[in-house]
Order: structure tokens, then sequence, then C-alpha cells
């Protein structure tokens, strides 16, 4: 497919600034939580995570993604309430400083208080499939909503067909049901969940076959950043893979080509690199684009 074709769905409603960039936009991660396998535990205060979204919006983010509960294979479960406490005061800090905040929930008391505090757009790694209130929430509220790709609270990789047919039938199960529950199509960006209960094997083709997702007709959100199967591309001489702080050189390199493949948007850590790889992938397709008129 090609990347330049207009999807059936979108621009999704976002706020001015950036309904108008014509390039794959840039979700700058800001866990504050103690148990992110790749940040947790750096930014779980308010006094320092409200200045971690600030910085990472002034290297380059478009929008700040604020998760209160990990989603690490493992991980317990919080309550609703403290979700709510290490979420709501860094979503408010950094809404009022003009930032374009999204909330990683799958709460929908949380991604309501959250809109409420300013977010603009809801993450949902599990699609609504959690929080049966969620699907009526968004359609109410009218915003973004990421339904992200993933079989339940599996850590393991889970057994696939194939991969991308399965993914992609799944991910439209969840869009018919968000439809049914009044969700307008224009709100919806799909996610195929990169590393939930899916091994590297089952990464790559989700990658290279975006086109595939993409013919769901909704625009694309990639979270492949410091995924384990990113580290394991160059394990040291005993296996052991690269930790997830070395794996944003990787991270980048799928910034680059998810963006020429079409993808509306990536969710990094380390936002500098991806800012240039968005901004690279645009130059690349439109000379291309120019090129073949
Ligand atoms: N991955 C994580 C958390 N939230 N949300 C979306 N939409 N897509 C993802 O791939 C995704 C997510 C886990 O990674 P983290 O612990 O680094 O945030």
């Amino acid at each position: 497919m090609d990347p330049s074709r207009p999807l059936d769905h979108g621009p999704a409603p976002l706020p001015g600034s950036l309904t108008s960039v014509a390039r794959c936009l840039v979700m700058g991660i800001l866990n504050v939580t103690p148990d992110s396998f790749s940040d947790g535990g750096e930014w779980d205060r308010p006094d320092r995570a409200i200045p971690r979204g600030l910085a990472l919006a002034a290297d380059g983010a478009d929008i700040i993604d604020v998760g209160g509960e990990s989603t690490r294979p493992g991980a317990v479960r919080i309550g609703a309430q403290q979700e709510l406490d290490r979420v709501i005061p860094v979503v408010a800090g950094l809404a009022e400083a003009g930032v374009a905040v999204s909330v990683d929930t799958t709460r929908a008391s949380v991604a309501q208080a959250a809109l409420e505090h300013g977010a603009v757009i809801v993450n949902d790694v599990s699609a609504g499939a959690v929080d049966p209130a969620m699907a009526g929430l968004i359609a109410s509220a009218g915003v973004v909503y990421v339904a992200m790709h993933s079989r339940g609270a599996s850590d393991a990789p889970d057994e696939y067909g194939d991969v991308v047919t399965d993914v992609a039938r799944e991910l439209g199960d969840r869009v018919a049901a968000l439809l049914a529950a009044g969700v307008q199509g224009h709100q919806l960006v799909l996610d195929p969940g990169l590393g939930f209960a899916k091994s590297g094997a089952n990464n790559w083709p989700l990658l290279a076959r975006l086109d595939e997702l993409r013919g769901l007709g909704y625009p694309l959100l990639i979270g492949a950043s410091r995924k384990r199967f990113l580290g394991a591309l160059r394990s040291t001489r005993t296996g052991v893979p690269l930790a997830p702080s070395l794996r944003d050189n990787a991270t980048t390199a799928v910034t680059a080509l998810a963006a020429a493949a079409g993808a509306w948007c990536v969710r990094v850590h380390d936002v500098t690199g991806s800012a240039d790889a968005v901004r690279v992938a645009a130059a690349w397709t439109a000379a291309g684009r120019e090129d073949a008129q």
C-alpha cells in the first residue's frame, strides 16, 4: 500500500497544532511508575516527572504519554486511587504548560479524570477489553483513542497462526465493539501491541507488513521502544540481550522505517533520535512523490 494514501478515517481530532503536522508524530513515554521495564522508578514523583515531560517536549515529542501502571510481564495491578494519585498531578502539570498529553490507562475512571485535567488522548493497551466502561467514556468524550492489540494478561509469547492476520482480525473485532458502543471511526488509532505476548519472531512481521494493518483503515501507532526483541538483535557473547538503555539506536531505526511505511505515531523513550528519524522519513517520502510526478 502507498504510505501517502489517505486513510479511510482521520485525521483524528487533535489539538490544532498537531492536526496540521504532515509527518509521523512522536509520543514521548513518561512512566510515573516504580516498576516499568525501562524507566521504572526514575520519574515516579510529580516534581521529577513534570520536568521530565517538559524536557521530552523540548526534545521534540509532539505528545507526552503519561502512565501510572506498569504493563511489564508479571507486574501486580494497582488500585484505581493509586493510579489516579500517580497520574493526575503529572497530566495536569504538563497540560497547564501547554503540552499535548495522552494518558496510558485501561481504567475508564482514570481516563476520565485525566481528560478533565487536560489530557487529549487516551491510550489503552487493552483496547477497551479490561474496563467495560471505557468505550462509553471515549464515545461521549469524543477524544482520540489508541486501541492496542493484546491477548489479556498473558506474559509468555502466545500461539499465532499467521501473526499479522490474527492481530488484524482481533483488532478488527475490537474496532467493531468500540464502534457499536458509539465511538466514532475518526477517534480511533490502532496499535499492534509489539511485545505484548509476542516473541521477536511475532513482532518483526507486524512491522514488516504494516501495510496490511493500515489496510484496516485507521492511523497506526507503533510502540517498539527499548523492547526485548530489539535488545536481542545484538546480544553479548554469552547471549545476554542489550540492556534497555542501549536499545535507543535500534528504536530510532524502527521509527524511520515505520514512519516511511506510513505509521501515524511512534511511542518512544528517547525522543531526540525519533524526532530526527520522522523528519528524515517525511523528506524521503516527499522526494519520492515529487520524482514520480
Ligand atoms: N507499550 C507499553 C506501554 N504502553 N501503549 C501502546 N499504545 N503501545 C505500546 O506498545 C505500549 C503501550 C510498555 O512499554 P513501557 O513500559 O516502556 O511503557
